[in-house]
């Protein structure tokens, strides 16, 4: 999965670290701290005990012409010279080699590589903050000469998780809350919203819920039965309409089914649509008005290549999008698309669609992916 990527990526670190490696060295010499002792403090002058003052004052009378000696206070310690000389003698200096980059070093890697990360589908607007980001990570950063693989490779793992971290959604909690939860399937033609649903389907069945389908699809030839399919093969229930049918109407009776039936979840899906189609997406933000879903899932086929930002950004625009499912990662060697959409919408990826079969759907894990992408 994402072998393209993963290689560019690869092939990035091994260039900024060479970069690094590069540089003049810089010696920096840091006198190591010696542990000072702690300095006698003076004494304090003892207090006379009272016994020993009546005594003194009695005798002060007795003999007035004599004047009493005030005891000594005791002076502070003076550090002797030569202790001090003793010190800088043994005062070990410890030094560290180290590198800096600079930001034309970081402008240098991303104008040689920009058409590299392009390919694998990474938008310029992700391109952007990645530079952004290593640069506040990596210039004038002191690089300790025999770590500077180890630090380039980490600051990659933190920027790249910045732009794919995009919070969570909670499932599992959604669902203790409310029942029964409305999840609205969307996306462009053929990009994979009826194989998802039946995946999540059979991801919410596996947990023991109650998952109920709203054949929404009432525009494509041979949706219905399409989908009519794999409810029957999944063993769960789907409601329909005929074709030609209102879309946001079947998915107001899946909702009042589900509450009439104590089911846990309805999988509503949709009609595929391209963005630019005014008709289907006023019809999308029908579903939307009327049944106000839970999450509104926008399913990206990975394959989209560039396109998807664009896709992603319309959907958002027109119906406001929650999370987002991309589908057939396991047929997508680039995988940039899956950073560049997240970041152009700022949602989180729920699923990853991983193949043909219902198992094929993995949650998406940001730490994991970038730890993947980085291994
Ligand atoms: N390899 C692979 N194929 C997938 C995946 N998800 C969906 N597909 C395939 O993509 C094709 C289209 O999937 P659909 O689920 O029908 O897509 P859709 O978005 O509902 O399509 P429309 O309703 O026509 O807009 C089918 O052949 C699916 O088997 C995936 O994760 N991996
Ligand atoms: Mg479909």
């Amino acid at each position: 999965m994402f072998g393209l990527l993963k290689k560019s990526l690869k092939e990035s670190i091994k260039k900024i670290t060479k970069k690094a490696e590069e540089k003049e060295e810089r010696v920096e010499e840091r006198p190591k701290k010696v542990k000072e002792k702690p300095r006698k403090k003076p004494k304090k002058p003892e207090k006379p005990k009272k016994k020993e003052k009546i005594e003194r004052i009695e005798k002060a009378e007795e003999e007035p012409e004599k004047v009493e000696e005030k005891p000594e206070p005791e002076t502070p310690e003076e550090p002797e010279p030569e202790k001090e000389e003793k010190r800088g003698l043994f005062r070990i200096r410890e030094k560290i080699t180290t590198r800096r980059l600079s930001g034309k070093d970081i402008d240098d890697f991303f104008s040689e590589n920009e058409t590299d990360f392009l390919k694998n589908n990474v938008a310029v607007e992700v391109l952007d903050f990645f530079s952004k980001n290593l640069k506040e990570r990596l210039v004038e950063k002191p690089i300790k000469r025999t770590q500077a693989s180890k630090f380039v490779s980490q600051v990659f793992e933190e920027s790249l998780f910045a732009i794919v971290n995009q919070g969570e959604v909670k499932l599992e909690k959604m669902l203790k809350k409310k029942k029964p939860l409305c999840l609205v399937f969307l996306g462009f033609n053929g990009s994979g919203k009826t194989t998802s649903i039946a995946k999540v389907a059979k991801y919410f069945l596996k947990k023991g819920y109650k998952p109920v389908i709203a054949a929404g699809d009432t525009f494509r030839a041979a949706s219905i039965e399409q989908i009519e399919e794999h409810g029957r093969k999944l063993g769960v229930r789907v409601i329909k309409h005929q074709y030609g049918a209102d879309s946001a109407a079947v998915v107001f009776d899946a909702v009042r089914f589900a509450e009439a039936n104590n089911y846990d979840i309805v999988l509503a899906d949709t009609a595929g649509r391209a963005h630019t189609d005014k008709n289907l997406m006023d019809e999308l933000r029908k579903v939307v008005r009327v049944n106000k879903p839970d999450l509104k899932v926008l399913v990206v086929d990975s394959l989209t290549g560039n396109d998807a930002v664009e896709q992603a950004k319309q959907f958002h625009e027109a119906v406001g999008v929650d999370a987002v499912i991309m589908a057939k990662t396991d047929v997508n060697p680039k995988g940039g698309s899956i950073l560049s959409v997240c970041y152009a919408i700022k949602k989180p990826i729920l699923f990853m669609g991983t193949g043909q079969d219902y198992e094929d759907i993995v949650r998406f894990d940001p730490k994991k992916f970038v730890k993947d992408i980085l291994s």
